[in-house]
């Protein structure tokens, strides 16, 4: 059985503790490959390693640091096909949304931060007559980056490039749930000549792993991707040693539909948001708002191609919905369909785990995509992250109505409005409390854009020159004149 050790000073190397876990393959309940069980010991020697490579990748020039980044994408998309089926078979999702979305994103985001290194630019100001400031801006030491299982190599990659691109190390703890495209990640580095030590990966739990690189005093930056909750003990952890963290959690995204949208576009793009990779992205939109004059019409538009969608084996490239990451997430998912009926919601698609399955997934953990309407906006499932193939659909009266449910929540991550009227979605897309709104589309993403969550969302900007500042310290020098 494969084993994934962990990555270290440019070698892979077993866990101090000796013990793994297994990985599971969620569309066919199988273990595919067993994990690092690591600790603090682990993490401290990747950090040492990250520690002792820093002192000479902070003086790498960045067209050499650029030119070895832009290999390691290059290497990405020549290993595109085995990173799109290990991404698929460790999260359970489509090899057609990993072949789309997964690997090239990956490589985009090597390539997007190894030339954006190449055109940073620091600030000057002038005091009067009396004196010259300037800015400079250098990277921290050691980064500390922790992933979710949902968007595995895209969202690893999202953190160790700009971290390295900026002069950092780091040490990176993948999910324990999908370690596999991290795995092979860091061979690749390793052909790319990345020096040893520059990037780390550690697999094993967060509450081992993940919190030694937290509380670690060595390392002074930690960028997080994953729950709120998590999100939470992270911030306790890395307050006390006045760590710089960012932190991009969960969401509970509205999208609003007004009676004016396109409504063939906003039905096709809303099935997008509602169920790609199960829902099991923090930018989809599960709470779906719709104009009441167009809401019956709207509705039975969307029942119907969200029965349409076709739910099966993941490896099979016209699967449009594949396996939940674990049993625990599918049951915890079926927990809210169950709620939604005690609190008097009306299930009009799907709720059930799919009967006809092909015989090789049969022990997956699916669930059909779920449309649910009839919940008070104050109902559970409509304010908790549920992070399934699960919509709820309500009508609304008014613009400000509108908005007021769409805010109604703690969190504040994204928001979709959809409507022809241009006043209104500038209106609507200021009156949101979202860090991204996306107006008659979804997911349609710059990465130049400033990118994080509001209110329980996050904490902090990533993307473009926001993640290079976030990934390095400014230091103001001021010259008398
Ligand atoms: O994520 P966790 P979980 C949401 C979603 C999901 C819920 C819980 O609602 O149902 O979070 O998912 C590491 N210190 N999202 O529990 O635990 C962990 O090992 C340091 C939204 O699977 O937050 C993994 O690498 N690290 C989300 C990473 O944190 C810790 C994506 C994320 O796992 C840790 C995933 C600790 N104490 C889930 N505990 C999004 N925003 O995209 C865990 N980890």
């Amino acid at each position: 059985m494969k084993r994934v050790l962990n990555f270290i000073d440019g070698e892979f190397r077993p866990p101090c503790s000796g013990r793994y876990i297994p990985d599971v393959d969620p569309a066919t309940g199988q273990v595919i490959a067993e994990i690092a069980e690591s600790g603090p010991a682990d993490v401290d020697a990747a950090v040492a390693a990250a520690s002792r490579a820093f002192e000479s990748w902070r003086k790498t020039p960045a067209e050499e640091r650029s030119r070895l980044l832009l290999r390691v994408a290059e290497l990405i998309e020549e290993n595109f096909d085995e990173l799109a089926r290990l991404e698929s078979e460790d999260n359970g999702k489509p090899i057609a949304l990993s072949r789309r979305m997964d690997v090239p994103r990956a490589v985009l985001n090597f390539r997007f931060f190894a030339t954006a290194i190449l055109h940073a630019e620091t600030r000057a100001h002038m005091t009067d007559d009396r004196a010259l400031n300037y800015t400079l801006r250098a990277p921290l030491g050691v980064a500390g980056l922790i992933s979710p299982w949902n968007l595995p190599l895209y969202l690893l990659t999202w953190k160790i490039a700009p971290a390295v691109a900026a002069g950092n190390c780091c040490v990176a703890k993948p999910s324990e749930l999908t370690p596999l495209t991290a795995d092979r990640l860091a061979a690749l580095t390793v052909e790319a000549g990345i020096p040893p030590g520059v990037i780390n990966i550690v697999h094993g739990p967060g509450a081992s792993a993940g919190r030694a690189l937290t509380s670690h005093p060595k390392v002074p930056l930690i960028s997080f991707t994953g729950g709120t909750k998590t999100g939470a003990d992270v911030m306790a952890c890395a307050g006390p040693l006045f760590k710089k963290v960012s932190l991009e959690l969960g969401g509970k995204n509205p999208n609003i539909v007004f009676a004016d949208a396109d409504l063939e576009q906003a039905v096709a793009t809303s099935i997008q948001s509602s169920f790609s990779n199960q829902g099991e992205i923090c930018l989809c939109g599960s709470r779906l708002f719709v104009e009441r004059a167009i809401y019956d019409e709207f509705l039975a538009r969307f029942v119907d191609a969200t029965k349409k969608l076709r739910i099966g084996d993941p490896q099979d490239s016209s699967t449009d919905v594949g396996a939940l990451v674990s049993e625990p997430h599918l049951r915890k998912v079926e927990g809210y369909v169950e709620l939604a009926k005690e609190e008097g919601g009306a299930i009009l698609a799907g709720g059930n785990r799919p009967a006809d399955l092909p015989q090789r997934v049969r022990g997956g953990y699916f669930l059909e995509p779920t449309v649910i309407t009839g919940l008070d906006c104050a109902r559970r499932v409509m304010q908790e992250e549920i992070f399934g193939p699960v919509v709820t659909v309500t009508p609304f009266d008014s613009p400000d109505e509108a908005i007021a449910y769409a805010n109604g929540t703690r969190y504040g991550l994204s928001a979709s409005v959809w409507t022809r009227d241009l006043q209104n979605a500038h209106r609507v897309a200021a009156a949101l409390d979202s860090g991204t709104v996306w107006v008659n589309t979804w997911l349609l993403r710059d990465l130049r854009v400033p990118f994080g969550g509001m209110k329980e969302s996050g904490v902090g900007r990533e993307g473009g020159f926001d993640s290079l500042q976030f990934f390095t310290e400014a230091k103001n020098v001021c010259i008398k004149l």
